[in-house]
């Protein structure tokens, strides 16, 4: 039988490295459309290129999402079954300050891959990463697939164009198009800047003696964090159904940012006090400010209130999350902690 054929975009980022693995195990061909960067970027998949395993089945292509052409070309060589849109510039503070670049990549991406199916050939099944930071400042919980959404930030924004374009490109022009919902999922390659790599990775330097304090923003807002390896089986999961649709992937559980500290520190063994209110706020151990406070890592506005309901998905696809957030934050310490005594 023909092996089917995959092209991922975003393929060096969290998401993309676990999809590559869980393709690559279903006998896929992958390839990825891999931008060019200044240092290399190829650590999340090193271990799936090097080497003889994957020597026929995975391959890179340079290509940009703010550049049409190489997304045209790309498609056109690779011939994919299925495109997994998984490329974005990701981070939601970061969309403030370079409003137009996140808005070019992520809006005006989605739309050059999607143009690029329809006419080169519209049998391609599209996945398109939507997020939970669409509903922003809704005041429905839990949020599902019909809660209506009312973005806050560049990002969120956005991605509202790129799900509503996979809904009309769907609708319009009978391409197999679907949008995941997913809510925050991190891992042990989730990138250093989000909050809980950030947590984790310095109070682990902090334990050992190598940071002195955890500078964070918005200890009260809340989130539903599921693990990526887990979310990247809901999105194949997508494109093997026998209708296009949309779904929302979650745990289902809330957490403040405070609480998740909280929790690493628990399993970390470090014992302090909270104490301070606002700017003030913050966490001493042995007489020590270990955690404070920064005005830096506010967003002009906030997502305050994240809980997905996924019932859709697993009545449909047959998903739902396994990993609980304890097994996750052992699994990332345990990371950092080899990472931390290697440096
Ligand atoms: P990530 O780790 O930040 O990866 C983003 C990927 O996009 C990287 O491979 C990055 O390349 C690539 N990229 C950025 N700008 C690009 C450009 N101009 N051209 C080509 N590639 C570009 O993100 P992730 O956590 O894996 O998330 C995957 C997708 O799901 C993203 O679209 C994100 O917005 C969305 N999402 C994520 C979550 C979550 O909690 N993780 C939740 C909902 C939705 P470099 O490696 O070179 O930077
Ligand atoms: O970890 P975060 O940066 O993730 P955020 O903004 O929820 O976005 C992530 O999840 C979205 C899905 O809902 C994705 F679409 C998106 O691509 C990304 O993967 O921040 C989580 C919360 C925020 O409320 C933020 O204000 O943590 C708060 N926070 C507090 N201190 C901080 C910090 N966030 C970061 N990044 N750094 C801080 O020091």
């Amino acid at each position: 039988m023909k092996k089917k054929i995959a092209l991922i975009t975003g393929i060096t980022g969290q998401d993309g490295s676990y999809l590559s693995e869980y393709l690559l195990k279903k006998k896929y061909i992958v390839h990825g459309l891999n931008r060019r960067t200044s240092l290399f970027n190829t650590d999340r998949i090193d271990h799936l290129f090097n080497g003889k395993k994957y020597k026929n089945s995975f391959f890179l292509h340079y290509g940009d999402l703010t550049d049409p052409g190489s997304i045209d070309e790309i498609i056109r060589k690779v011939k994919p079954d299925e495109i997994y849109h998984l490329a974005a510039q990701s981070h939601v503070k970061v969309s403030f300050e370079t409003p137009e670049y996140t808005t070019n990549t992520i809006a005006l991406g989605t739309l050059r891959i999607l143009e690029s199916i329809r006419k080169n050939n519209s049998k391609i099944k599209f996945y398109n990463a939507s997020t939970s930071e669409m509903y922003g400042d809704t005041k429905k919980s839990p949020q599902d697939e019909k809660t209506t959404f009312l973005p806050n930030s560049p990002y969120g924004i956005a991605k509202l164009y790129s799900h509503l374009l996979t809904k009309h490109y769907r609708e319009a022009y009978k391409i197999f198009a679907c949008s995941g919902i997913l809510f925050n999922h991190e891992s042990p390659r989730r990138g250093q800047t989000f909050v809980t790599k950030k947590i984790i990775s310095a109070l682990v330097k902090i334990k050992n003696g190598e940071q002195d304090c955890l500078y964070l923003g918005n200890l009260y807002s809340k989130r539903d964090w599921g693990h990526a390896r887990e979310y990247v089986e809901a999105q194949h999961k997508m494109l093997q159904m026998k209708k296009p649709d949309d779904f929302v992937i979650s745990t289902g559980k809330q957490y403040s940012i405070k609480t998740f500290v909280n929790k690493v520190l628990s399993q970390l063994k470090i014992k302090g006090k909270w104490q301070g209110k606002g700017l003030n706020e913050n966490y001493t151990c042995r007489g020590k400010k270990i955690i404070a406070i920064s005005k830096k890592y506010f967003r002009p506005q906030d997502v305050t209130n994240l809980l997905g309901n996924s019932k859709k998905a697993k009545k449909f696809l047959n998903w739902k999350p396994k990993i609980k957030l304890d097994d996750l934050i052992f699994e990332m310490i345990e990371e950092e902690t080899k990472i931390s005594n290697n440096t």
